[in-house]
């Protein structure tokens, strides 16, 4: 489907270094190694409901990593997903009346625009999958072939036993494993299942619910087999970073990538997994279902500067789970209208050193504070009126946009 437009981006003297993130599989610090080409795959919206901050935090965070390649002088095929069709979706559209295509089409709109006005570089592909039914009836089809499927009163199942690696890439325990897919979408009690750790692949058809045609029979994707299967199609196996919230450690990515792995005979699926921290309100993960969120689109429509939303997120590190405030918001406000002021100077210190202090932060697992630190530094100067450079405000205009993604 439609991607949303992409934001100039400014090009910077010289090139950035590596980056090092954290990777979730082995739990420390890693270089990635892209090839002339960087493949980045990001698990996307349910849009059942408009994008809150929570979303966007993740969106921002991988939307850094794009950046700093790019500044390391890669290109990027980044992709992401929409799960345009799922339990959670029919559910709401089920309670409100509305038809659920129509539904998705408004809230995956919103979620454009919001990614348009804080700056998001968009992906090369934006997949639903509605319009990738096929491709992933294939897909689920080459898991029979592979023996690593069963049926179960019409729906298909993964059975687990058949996966070479399962808890690679979270490292729990079966007692957690099972926890957290009873919470997180998954049927660990169904009868008959052969193990409770079994995923559903394909869902047969049920009264009033939509379904496709296909050689598995009328029905419609389970939820893991569509990243797997648009990150395949798209990307190949193999690709440089896999990720999304914390919140999909387990079981979705696991899942995924034991079907991936299994439907091609190679490993891994991602060279790299990193996970995003989870933001709260009020000290609860933000969610859709407990009701507690703060929407871009509503602080959008309530006049908030989008680049000060930006700069909202941007003091957390994004592995740490942090709380989203009123105050954030206004410091974050306050900041930007600061820099705003010393980059409009005609003269400042050097910006030479920003730019490297920037690029080595963001390289060092997307340290947002220090690169932050570094911007504040020179701008308390530039507003104070020292330094005679002046090449430095466009310096510094350029770093923030072209690595923070903030236009100043
Ligand atoms: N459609 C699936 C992924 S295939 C999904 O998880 N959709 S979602 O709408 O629930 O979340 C979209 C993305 O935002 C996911 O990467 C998810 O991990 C992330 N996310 C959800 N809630 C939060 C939160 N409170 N803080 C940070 N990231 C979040
Ligand atoms: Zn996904």
């Amino acid at each position: 489907m439609r991607s949303w437009s992409a934001p100039d981006i400014v090009r910077l003297p010289g090139s950035g270094g590596p980056l090092r993130i954290h990777d979730t599989v082995t739990g420390g610090r890693r270089a990635t190694t892209p090839g002339p080409t960087a493949r980045m795959y990001v698990c996307g919206i349910t849009p059942y409901d408009a994008a809150h901050i929570g979303h966007a935090f993740t969106y921002l965070t991988f939307d850094l990593v794009n950046r700093v390649w790019r500044d390391a002088g890669h290109a990027v095929d980044y992709v992401q997903n929409t799960t345009d069709v799922d339990d959670p979706l029919l559910e709401r559209a089920e309670a409100t009346g509305e038809a659920w295509r129509d539904l998705a089409a408004r809230e995956i709109q919103v979620f454009r625009e919001d990614m348009e006005a804080l700056r998001v570089l968009p992906p090369r592909a934006y997949v639903g999958v509605v319009e990738s039914i096929d491709l992933i009836a294939e897909f689920v089809d080459r898991l029979r072939a592979a023996g690593a499927a069963y049926d179960l009163e019409g729906d298909i199942y993964f059975a687990v036993e058949a996966a070479d690696r399962f808890g690679e890439i979270g490292g729990m325990d079966r007692d957690e494993m099972l926890r957290l897919f009873g919470e997180r979408g998954g049927d660990p009690d169904r009868p008959g299942k052969k193990d409770p750790l079994d995923w559903l692949l394909w869902r047969a058809e049920r009264p009033g619910e939509p379904s496709w045609d296909s050689p598995l029979g009328r029905g419609r994707p389970g939820w893991h087999v569509e990243c797997s299967a648009i990150s395949l199609h798209e990307l190949g196996m193999g690709f440089d970073l896999n990720g999304g919230g914390s919140d999909l450690v387990f079981p979705h990515h696991e899942m995924g990538a034991a079907e991936a792995c299994k439907a091609t005979g190679s490993h891994p699926h991602a060279q790299n997994y990193m996970h995003v921290g989870m933001v709260g309100l009020d000290g609860e993960k933000m969610s859709k279902s407990l009701g507690n969120l703060v929407f871009v689109s509503k602080l959008r429509e309530e006049g908030a500067d989008p680049m000060a939303v930006r700069l909202a997120m941007l003091p957390n590190h994004y592995r740490t789970d942090w709380g989203w405030t009123p105050k954030g918001l206004e410091e974050a406000g306050e900041r930007l209208a600061r820099w705003r002021s010393a980059a409009a100077r005609d003269s400042g210190p050097d910006a030479a050193p920003v730019l490297a202090e920037v690029r080595r932060a963001l390289a060092d697992d997307l340290d947002t504070p220090a690169a932050l630190a570094a911007v504040d530094a020179w701008a308390e100067q530039a507003n104070a009126g020292t330094g005679d450079d002046p090449a430095a405000p466009a310096l510094v205009r350029d770093t923030v946009d072209a690595l923070l993604g903030v236009e100043l």
